[in-house]
């Protein structure tokens, strides 16, 4: 559709394109348009679906470029070009002309809003005849992605963290007594330390990542009011709710909010998240927190904390989450609770015998978890919405890990058996040095 709109405008320009090739990845925008005459020539250029249509725009040498850039998607786009040229940040529906002027060598263009470039909305410029560097570098490829340049700080577990860092709390607080949650998410870009020394620009709900704890018992009904007071377009999308994603998942301006109601028809540790693409990004860049729905006739215990498990891939001091690193699944730390080893720095505090559950959820974005306290057996297992195992059951079998795959929650229940430190790590990512330790202190 889009496509068609694109070469018909092309067409009706110009009338000097004389090849649009097909896209390969079947949206059926033209991937290349081939500008035959020199002089002034127009291309018509759209933004829309994480793509720029065309992707590549052969001139003859010296023809004196045009473009004019619709933006056809939902959510904010911009073209920028290496010559240093740029079209102002489009609203949807937006268009704008960008002069190019003379062609004489390849031109790289991409979208600069965080992500999008690395999810494909690149394009080249080449000139006839040329084997172009340009149209490399502009490609869906690593060199493409934020990598920024500047070096990601290194995390020094032995460091102490910064005088101003609070522990995110890890106590689930009780539900509370009426079945209606209203709650209001507003997202803010917010520096964070994430590791001694260490500070991310992060998206965060509420101040946080993750964001704030929900939690009620099945029937309730949580109405959201999510609020965009960050630079880029963001949403959120509820996993403890069923319904269609289209409006209330949609992607809301800055300054826009939007009010989303869900049941939550079933009890469960729900990931709730950023919906907006490239959700890694979103994602890794601290748009994650849980939903925590009891089952019915949960037992009482005497202390009930939640863990959200997520990965740290570093930008620069003070800089948002690289994105080449996210592509390689390579995380400088997996993390509780968005800090390296929080829980080192600030151990949670049980009694000796005393009933804890803990609540475990993976925010991912991509890597599973092992969760396992040492010197610890879990009597009691809960899965993605099932008991994996109960007390005293006919086996008289215990547990050592829940494991979770990215957007998988559940709760495991014990005792501590005497006074002392029992740490807790991702079996997953056991490597101390990288993050997932923390400590449960019983006395
Ligand atoms: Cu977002």
């Amino acid at each position: 559709m889009i496509g068609g709109l694109a070469l018909g405008v092309v067409m009706l320009v110009i009338a000097l394109v004389v090849a649009l090739t097909g896209s390969p990845n079947g949206t059926g925008a033209p991937a290349k348009a081939v500008v035959t005459a020199g002089g002034t020539q127009t291309v018509a250029v759209t933004l829309a679906d994480m793509l720029i249509a065309p992707s590549v725009i052969q001139v003859t040498r010296g023809t004196r470029l045009v473009l004019h850039v619709t933006n056809t998607d939902a959510m904010r786009h911009d073209l920028v070009l290496d010559t240093g040229k740029k079209t102002a940040m489009l609203d949807a529906g937006d268009s704008a002309t960008l002069e190019v002027g003379a062609v004489n060598k390849a031109v790289a263009g991409w979208c600069t809003v965080p992500g999008h470039r690395a999810a494909g909305m690149t394009l080249s410029i080449v000139v006839k005849g040329e084997t172009s560097a340009g149209q490399a570098s502009a490609g869906h490829d690593m060199a493409g992605m934020a990598s920024s340049g500047a070096k990601a700080p290194a995390i020094d577990v032995n460091a102490k963290p910064g005088p101003n860092w609070k522990p995110y709390d890890p106590t689930l607080a009780p539900a509370p007594g009426a079945t209606e949650h209203h709650v209001t998410m507003t997202v803010r870009n917010t520096v964070v330390e994430v590791a001694p020394g260490v500070r991310q620009k992060l998206w965060t709900f509420n101040g946080t990542a993750p964001g704030p704890t929900l939690h009620g018992k099945v029937g309730d009904v949580f109405t959201v009011t999510l609020v965009n007071r960050a630079s880029m377009g963001h949403g959120i999308d509820f996993h403890a709710g069923s319904l269609a994603p289209d409006e209330p998942m949609r992607t809301i301006d800055p300054g826009k909010s939007l009010t989303y109601q869900f049941v939550a028809g079933y009890s469960g540790a729900w990931l709730y998240h950023c919906s907006t693409m490239p959700m890694t990004l979103h994602l890794a860049n601290g748009m994650f927190g849980a939903v925590i729905i009891d089952p019915p006739n949960l037992p009482k215990v005497d202390k009930e904390v939640v863990l959200v498990h997520s990965e740290l891939y570093l930008g620069p001091q003070g800089g948002t989450a690289d994105e080449a690193k996210i592509a390689a699944e390579k995380p400088d730390a997996v993390v509780f609770n968005g800090y390296a080893n929080q829980y080192d720095h600030a151990p949670i505090k049980v009694k000796v015998g005393q009933r804890v559950r803990v609540w475990v959820v993976d925010a991912g974005p991509s890597r599973p978890t092992a969760f396992h306290v040492v010197g610890a057996q879990f009597d009691t297992v809960f899965k993605e919405g099932a008991y994996l195992l109960k007390p005293n059951n006919p086996e008289h079998g215990a547990s050592q890990v829940l494991d979770l795959a990215a957007a998988q929650g559940g709760f495991v229940e014990f005792a501590l058996p005497e006074a002392g430190h029992y740490p807790f790590v991702d079996h997953a990512f056991v490597d101390a040095e990288r993050g997932a330790h923390g400590l449960f202190e019983a006395s």
